[in-house]
């Protein structure tokens, strides 16, 4: 385990540098003018060094054939077995499920509290050293900058080309959810590398129309297995434009309006926030479900660019807001955005511990 302070001073120089020069776009002026902090706290550091910098892209930016080679991993993580203790969670069947039962297990400790950024860090950054020391992957975790694609389903990410992470799902007639109008697809994948992936975790909370079969563990990690479906559309990821990006950016001083404002929306991001915004634009089973949308494998991309708002929000002020967390240690506990002190949570601490539970990867576990 890490505490939260250790991933934060650990993993901020180290992972979360962008390349530079690459965006032309009022999100990529502010990584830019944020640059030099970080540039700086690199050059007083004797761990985290320029020289072991990892630099993370957008999916529009790398080469097809790193695409490929990226997909290739995930799909090998995809095909290898779980490592979690046999016949103890049914429906992890993949090494690609540890994660996915990780998330679901704890997913109301992670969301609306103090840990949300640092734990999805964390989750995010042990997904790509297991795509590197288990599937030989040798770039970065690529994101996606949800403002550059305002027709997502026209972005490389989901265009359904076999260096996409899939195309949307088919279309099939389908209701409105609780959070957003019916969109494009809400069948299944069926082009790209992902068309035809069966999902086994899940559903513990879904909104998608029509319902995905039930499964058979109260707790959602029986084995369910079913199609990835999406559905995609322009009707959500508009309130995840380039202008609210920055808007959240420059407009947040702390990091409670931060992780708040990115999590609950109110003047920017609509009802979700950009956060749900992003979530919802993938949609359907199980990207739709709040517990279990790891299962879609674009979510990998989708908070390798949370990731990096966090890192550009930092950088503008970087010696006040690195060693920062507010909020408390359950989302329903009290302490949660707008919540006051009831339900049994308490403050987060920079030394509480970040557990993803037994993901190991380069030496740390649990
Ligand atoms: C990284 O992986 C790609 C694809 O497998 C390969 O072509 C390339 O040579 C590798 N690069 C290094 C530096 O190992
Ligand atoms: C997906 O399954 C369908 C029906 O079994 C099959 O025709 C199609 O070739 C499969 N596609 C991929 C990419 O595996
Ligand atoms: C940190 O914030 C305080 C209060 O807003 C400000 O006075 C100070 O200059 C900031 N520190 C740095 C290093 O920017
Ligand atoms: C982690 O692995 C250990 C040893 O295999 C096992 O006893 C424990 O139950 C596992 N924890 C979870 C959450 O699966
Ligand atoms: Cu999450």
């Amino acid at each position: 385990m890490l505490s939260l302070y250790q991933i934060i001073c650990l993993t901020v120089p180290l992972l979360s540098l962008f390349a530079g020069g690459v965006d032309a776009d009022a999100l990529g002026d502010l990584q830019a003018k944020g640059r030099p902090a970080i540039n700086a706290q690199l050059a007083k550091s004797t761990t985290c060094t320029a020289a072991k910098l990892q630099v993370r892209k957008e999916w529009g930016d790398i080469t097809v054939a790193e695409r490929k080679a990226y997909i290739k991993a995930v799909l090998c993580l995809i095909n290898a077995p779980s490592k979690m203790p046999a016949g103890k969670f049914p429906g992890a069947k993949s090494r690609y499920d540890d994660f996915v039962l990780t998330h679901i297990q704890q997913t109301l400790q992670i969301h609306g509290t103090g840990s949300f950024l640092s734990w999805h860090r964390y989750y995010t950054w042990a997904y790509e050293q297991v795509l590197h020391t288990e599937c030989g992957y040798n770039g970065t975790q690529p994101y996606w900058d949800y403002g550059r694609w305002p027709d997502p389903e026209k972005s490389p990410i989901f265009d359904g080309s076999d260096s996409s992470m899939g195309g949307n799902g088919r279309k099939v007639a389908h209701k409105a959810t609780s959070v957003g109008p019916a969109q494009n697809g809400g069948g299944c994948v069926d082009k790209g590398p992902f068309a035809n992936m069966t999902v086994h975790l899940g559903p513990v909370s879904p909104i998608a129309d029509p319902a995905p079969p039930k499964n058979p563990a109260s707790n959602g990690l029986g084995d369910n297995p079913r199609c990835l479906r999406r559905d995609i559309g322009p009707n959500l990821i508009k309130y995840a434009s380039t202008a609210n990006l920055v808007t959240l950016i420059t407009g947040q001083k702390d990091v409670a309006g931060f992780q708040n404002t990115l999590q609950n929306g109110g003047a920017i991001g609509g009802s979700q926030g950009i956060h749900g915004s992003a979530h919802f634009t993938i949609g359907a089973d199980p990207g739709g479900d709040f517990y279990t949308s790891p299962g879609d494998p674009a979510f990998f991309l989708l908070h390798a660019g949370i990731d990096r708002l966090w890192t550009i929000w930092q950088s503008q002020d970087l010696a006040n807001r690195t060693q920062v967390i507010a909020g408390g240690t359950s989302m329903t506990g009290g302490f949660g955005i707008g919540g006051g002190a009831s339900g049994g949570a308490t403050l987060q601490k920079l030394t509480d511990n970040i557990d993803i539970s037994n993901i190991s990867c380069q030496g740390v576990s649990d």
